[in-house]
């Protein structure tokens, strides 16, 4: 008999296969399709929306470089939230440091249910263990209304799409900030910088309209095609490439956790960051293909506390933004950056309005579909300085 393929239909003009060795679990939640199938090599395979999350083979190349950066660069982490991450890969990371609590709000309660009973590699028991907390749920409406407080942050979420879009957007990371405790940071995935270099470009800028110190790390992700997966992290204190590698390796082996692919050196090397993804984090380059200045648009023009375009923090090796005139040309001179201002309440409270947000601000796409483009574009230029006169006041 023929083999049986999944086609990976990520992107329209390049598809990756597994063959399907055996079905597990096909279906439809609420929120997104799922399969689970297995593979000879690469053992079973978590596809939501016909895009691979996660296999049982590689998972720890993604798990062990969201987890383990943040988690030793803070060094005392008692309380942890995830924001997504329904297979558990994460979870298991988390508890096998000293923790006293672990929560996780994935939007798909029937999604958990599923990898736990599908992926027992994945979770190995998690969500038994007697520190965490299981609350299905939407991650953004958790962190706008919870009085918990946490010293990290892992936002484990599918690429911006649908619902999930919100993750990637400034009210987000404001109320992120809000629930993170002193000296805390957040980590979140970022895509694949080759093929979307607008994941990392503008949910970073969003964590610079936020966070004091903002940046990104790569790892290599094998399942994932198209070379580095990019992690966006944030805080307000930690400068999470400047840890001493001395004072990482102390508290990795002091841990006593075995890893298979993190280790004092990787954790470095995860800070390298190649010269055509720099750009992407740098002063001038904040628009992508998205909206992002559409969308600050939309929030400068909202009542309460004024913002500013974000004024960047870009890492000290990174390239001046005039390597690339081009782009500097394009874009108005950031603005001293407003005080951390209040989240846009209208966006945070109830989900229809945040995908009627989310909506607005992907719509330049069809504005240039209809010829709109340049006034688009013009009004979402003016807005940053807009921002910034009214924040003087
Ligand atoms: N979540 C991130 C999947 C990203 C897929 N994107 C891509 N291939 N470009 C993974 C969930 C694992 N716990």
């Amino acid at each position: 008999m023929a083999d049986t393929w999944f086609d990976e239909t990520l992107y329209p003009f390049y598809r990756q296969g597994i063959r399907v060795d055996g079905v597990l679990y096909r279906g439809q939640t609420k929120f997104q399709s799922v399969e689970i199938i297995s593979n000879e090599r690469l053992g079973r395979v978590l596809c939501l929306d016909g895009v691979v999350q996660t296999t049982e083979g590689d998972e720890f190349y993604y798990h062990e470089s969201m987890t383990h950066p943040a988690m030793f660069a803070h060094g005392r982490v008692e309380s942890v939230l995830i924001v997504g991450g329904a297979d558990g890969g994460i979870l298991r990371e988390v508890l096998r440091h000293p923790v006293k609590e672990v929560v996780i709000v994935d939007i798909d309660g029937e999604l958990i249910d599923i990898c736990r009973a599908h992926l027992p590699l994945h979770h190995a028991g998690a969500f038994e263990d007697p520190r965490t907390v299981n609350l299905p749920g939407d991650g953004a409406a958790y962190v706008a209304e919870t009085d918990k407080r946490f010293d990290v942050i892992l936002v484990d979420s599918t690429d911006p799409q649908g619902p999930g879009i919100v993750l990637f957007q400034a009210p987000f990371f404001r109320n992120c900030l809000r629930v993170l405790k002193k000296g805390g940071l957040m980590v979140t995935q970022n895509g694949v910088s080759y093929y979307q270099p607008d994941e990392l470009r503008e949910a970073h800028h969003h964590r610079l309209q936020v966070f004091k110190k903002a940046g990104a790390y790569l790892s290599p992700i094998p399942a994932y095609v198209g070379g580095h997966m990019a992690f966006g992290w944030a805080s307000q204190s930690l400068d999470l490439p400047n840890v001493p590698g001395a004072t990482i390796r102390r508290r990795l082996t002091a841990s006593g956790i075995e890893t298979r692919h993190y280790n004092p050196e990787v954790h470095a090397a995860f800070f390298a960051l190649p010269n055509n993804i720099r750009p992407l984090i740098a002063e001038g380059h904040e628009e992508g293909r998205t909206g992002l200045k559409q969308l600050w648009a939309g929030l400068a023009d909202q009542p309460g506390p004024k913002r500013a375009a974000p004024k960047a923090v870009t890492p000290k090796k990174a390239p001046k933004a005039k390597k690339a005139p081009k782009a500097k040309a394009a874009s108005p001179k950031p603005a001293k950056a407003a005080k951390v201002a209040k989240p846009a309440k209208r966006l945070l409270k109830r989900p229809a309005k945040r995908k009627a947000a989310a909506i607005k601000a992907s719509k330049p796409k069809a504005a240039a579909a209809k010829g709109k483009a340049r006034k688009v574009i013009k009004a979402a230029r003016k807005a940053p300085k807009k921002a910034a006169r009214r924040a003087k006041r």
